[in-house]
């Protein structure tokens, strides 16, 4: 089992004021910050991180949304990372996520969802070393 994850705290959930929360119930549910990040993502970084998407209808919006304003990427470590913070931050559609996970609490849409997790162990590693070069992540990559 995969030890480490990313997350990413949307920039709505920011500008709503919700980034301290956020870190908090993340740490409360016993997730390590290796790394921490705060940048503003140009549109074309957007758009290589959600490579994936790129065919799908959503994907102008997501990435426009995603390099709207700052964001805080997160190196996070637990046991069976991946699995875990999915659990933690819940259902794509806020409105579908179980009461008190992050994207029930501070999501107020499907795009602007609060916060990102990496679906899959090979995703996880691939999005940390997106965004933080191996020697900011202690002890991995
Ligand atoms: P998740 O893994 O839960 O983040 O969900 P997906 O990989 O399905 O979606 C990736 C991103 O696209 C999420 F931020 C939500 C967004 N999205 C939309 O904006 N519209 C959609 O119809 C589906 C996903």
């Amino acid at each position: 089992m995969g030890k480490l994850t990313l997350g990413i705290i949307k920039p709505g959930a920011i500008q709503r004021g919700h980034r301290e929360a956020i870190i908090e119930q993340i740490k409360a549910a016993g997730f390590t910050i290796l790394a921490q990040k705060d940048l503003h993502m140009a549109l074309e970084q957007a758009e290589n991180f959600y490579d994936v998407h790129r065919e799908r209808p959503f994907f102008g919006e997501l990435t426009t949304f995603m390099s709207s304003g700052t964001v805080v990427t997160l190196a996070l470590e637990k046991e069976d990372a991946v699995a875990a913070f999915r659990e933690l931050i819940g259902a794509t559609d806020p409105a579908e996520a179980a009461a008190g996970t992050i994207r029930r609490r501070f999501g107020s849409s499907v795009g602007a969802n609060a916060i990102h997790g990496s679906d899959s162990n090979a995703n996880a590693e691939k999005e940390v070393a997106f965004f933080f070069p191996p020697g900011d992540i202690p002890g991995n990559l």
